[in-house]
């Protein structure tokens, strides 16, 4: 096996007081004989149990008798019930000698199992549990960036383990990919790009089902969903038709087949998810059609299996005039969708990105979440650190994610927070939920950097339960993944805790994003996209900096907000500080609410960024011989990297303003 287990490595654990309760396990009633997934759960009992307490369970399986299986006194006992769960809810409780997992179903009993362990990983107490849960998103799903070549856009671990000279990849890293997922209530994957191109259109055609199919099978003794990202154009490209227009009879006709087709050699199909009329890809504005058009008629296609259409709101114009200062690409996601509320079936879900430019350091919400009111929505995030230090820097994304989640967007009165949008409770919808844009790939240790595999648990964990807070995601990460040492545990929690910040000082300031190396996006380049068509400028001049999105004087992007939030946004004396560029264009000697001027703001935060990842980095090597010397050794690498980024930023950020501006630094420190 040339990679580990992340957080399912299950370390020994010495003296855990709770051991007796954790002997046998019983199975009974209502559970199929032949349950992949409940075979999966026990095996997974049985191995974690083996590990970290070195107990060999006594299986007793298949106790038909409800009462008999009740009056088993010890051990472990999964029982499927009636109680008021969701599908995929559990119960887990103490009583007695037993551990009673309870749930409606068999992934609600997967789920439950990966809890008991996950709590017995970290050392805590099984005695007088009493669990009820159910998740807060129905849909937890991945989206993969990988190509059929081997490689991955936006990927910095390695290649794919789904695909090699374009062929599908099924073997043991499938499943450990499965258990790991699942194992933070992950329940739906996408495995190819959202840039569909060449052979990858083929996915959804005999070349590739069968062995999709040997995929889907394992995914779903998991829970999990398999999803294939679809090329709009399929039918021309794949179909032989001249066309693809969503109200052509001949392009109807062609999905309908395609998709029974799919169906019927994969019955656990989740569905497609479309990157449409978005950076080059084709979509329904070429025949003069709507969204809704292109995204009703695939769902169609897929509804009378079940199967979903997940359409993503990512369409902006690519092409822009930097010179012209009225476009902005931050209106484009609502402009093109909020005419179309309502108008999109059922089964038809708009996958929103979280702030309305592209995945940055720091970006406001999407004005689109607290817009639409009759739609299914999931809200994307990106865990591939593509503008947050490709996984060489450490960057932990749940305090991003968590107060994304928790932007109040008053869509509607008595509470309307971007969570329960998503989760579908606001508007009463079930199609709803989080996806992530993975950060995963063929890696030994899945995600590059050891550390920014959080960001991979973290996000299922999120959108199990948004209410976990980002410390207690980083804790229970970090006693899975470290042995018992509470050296290494606060080490670790204080890297992570502060990461996003302290790279959000060293990189663009407040909220203005960009200054990437155009194509790769890392590494400084200040007026990398300055010039450029995509719509993501600085604007500074020798007086100041910052896009104005006003109503009164600039592009109007603030009136997509509600109030009062749009009134927040529109005055800079109220907009919150850490997004002030990004929604004012403001003076270099513009005083902050610390008494300092922007550009002092700007010189201190920057240098302050390289001395934090020198703590950073230094409290690393104080863990030398604390953890596995592999690990050890690989993240300092990375740390060593990170720093040498954070310079190069630290330097050019303010050389750059200075010559702009012309202002010294208060302090007289170094600037070139
Ligand atoms: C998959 C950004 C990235 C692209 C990505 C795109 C998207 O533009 O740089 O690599 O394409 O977002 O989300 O579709």
């Amino acid at each position: 096996m040339n990679y580990n287990q992340c957080w399912l490595n299950y370390n020994p654990i010495s003296n855990y007081p709770d051991k007796e309760v954790l002997s046998d396990i019983a199975i009974f009633t209502g559970v199929n004989k032949s349950s992949a997934i409940i075979e999966n759960a026990v095996n997974e009992l049985e191995l974690a149990l083996k590990r970290i307490l070195n107990i060999t369970i006594n299986r007793q399986q298949h106790i038909e008798d409800a009462k008999q299986a009740d009056a088993i006194q010890t051990g472990i006992i999964l029982m499927i019930t009636n109680s008021e769960l969701k599908d995929e809810g559990f119960i887990l409780k103490q009583e007695g000698n037993r551990i009673l997992i309870q749930a409606n179903t068999e992934q609600g009993l997967l789920y439950g199992t990966f809890d008991l362990i996950r709590r017995i990983a970290q050392g805590d107490r099984i005695k007088e549990l009493d669990i009820r849960q159910n998740p807060k998103n129905n849909i937890r799903i991945l989206n993969h960036w990988d190509n059929m070549d081997g490689s991955i856009e936006r990927g910095y671990s390695g290649k794919s383990f789904f695909f090699e000279n374009e062929e599908l990849l099924v073997n043991d890293r499938t499943r450990d990919y499965a258990r790991l997922i699942a194992s933070v209530g992950i329940n739906a994957t996408v495995i190819n790009n959202v840039n569909v191109r060449g052979a990858a259109s083929e996915l959804v055609t005999d070349r590739y089902l069968d062995k999709l199919r040997t995929m889907a099978d394992i995914f779903e003794g998991y829970g999990i969903k398999l999803y294939l990202s679809a090329n709009f154009a399929a039918p021309i490209e794949i179909g032989g038709l001249s066309v693809s227009d969503p109200l052509d009879k001949d392009v109807i006709n062609w999905w309908d087949k395609c998709v029974r087709n799919i169906y019927s050699k994969i019955p656990s199909f989740g569905g497609f998810l479309i990157k449409a009329d978005s950076e080059g890809r084709p979509g329904p504005f070429t025949y003069g059609r709507t969204h809704a058009d292109g995204a009703n008629m695939l769902a169609r296609a897929l509804k009378p299996y079940g199967g979903l259409l997940i359409w993503r709101c990512f369409v902006y114009n690519c092409q822009q005039d930097w010179r012209d200062y009225k476009t902005d690409r931050a209106r484009a996601a609502y402009d093109n969708f909020i005419g179309l509320d309502g108008k999109f079936d059922d089964n038809v879900i708009l996958q929103i990105k979280n702030g309305p430019m592209d995945f940055q350091v720091r970006e406001p919400v999407s004005p689109l979440f607290g817009a639409l009111k009759n739609t299914n929505m999931i809200l994307e995030v990106q865990a591939a650190q593509e503008y947050t230090g490709q996984q060489r820097d450490v960057c932990y994304l749940i305090p991003m994610w968590k107060e994304i989640l928790e932007f109040e967007t008053y869509s509607k009165s008595g509470g309307s927070k971007i969570s329960n949008i998503v989760s579908g409770n606001t508007y009463n919808q079930l199609n709803c939920g989080m996806a992530a844009v993975t950060n995963t790939g063929n890696d030994y240790n899945w995600t590059g950097h050891d550390l920014v595999a959080s960001n991979l648990y973290g996000f299922g964990r999120l959108s199990w339960d948004t209410e976990l807070s980002s410390e207690q995601i980083a804790r229970e990460w970090i006693l899975q993944t470290f042995p018992q040492d509470e050296r290494v545990h606060n080490a670790v929690l204080d890297i992570l805790l502060k990461s996003w910040s302290v790279y959000e000082k060293y990189t663009s300031p407040l909220g203005i994003g960009w200054m990437v190396n155009p194509h790769s996006h890392y590494g400084v380049n200040v007026d990398g996209y300055e010039y450029d068509r995509w719509g993501t400028y600085h604007r500074a001049d020798r007086d100041g900096m910052g896009v104005d999105r006003t109503v009164k004087n600039g592009t109007g992007y603030v009136g997509q907000y509600n109030e009062p939030n749009a009134s927040m946004y529109e005055n800079k004396e109220t907009c919150p500080e850490e997004l002030l560029l990004f929604f004012h264009y403001i003076r270099y000697d513009y005083r902050l609410s610390s008494g300092k001027t922007l550009i002092q703001h700007i010189y201190d935060t920057h240098f302050e960024g390289v001395e934090d990842v020198i703590k950073m980095a230094k409290d690393w090597e104080g863990l030398k011989g604390l953890v596995a010397s592999d690990i050890y050794e690989r993240v300092s690498a990375r740390f060593e990297m990170q720093l040498s980024n954070a310079k190069e930023w630290r330097d050019r950020v303010n050389t750059y303003f200075y010559r702009k501006s012309g202002k010294n630094d208060e302090k007289g420190r170094k600037i070139y």
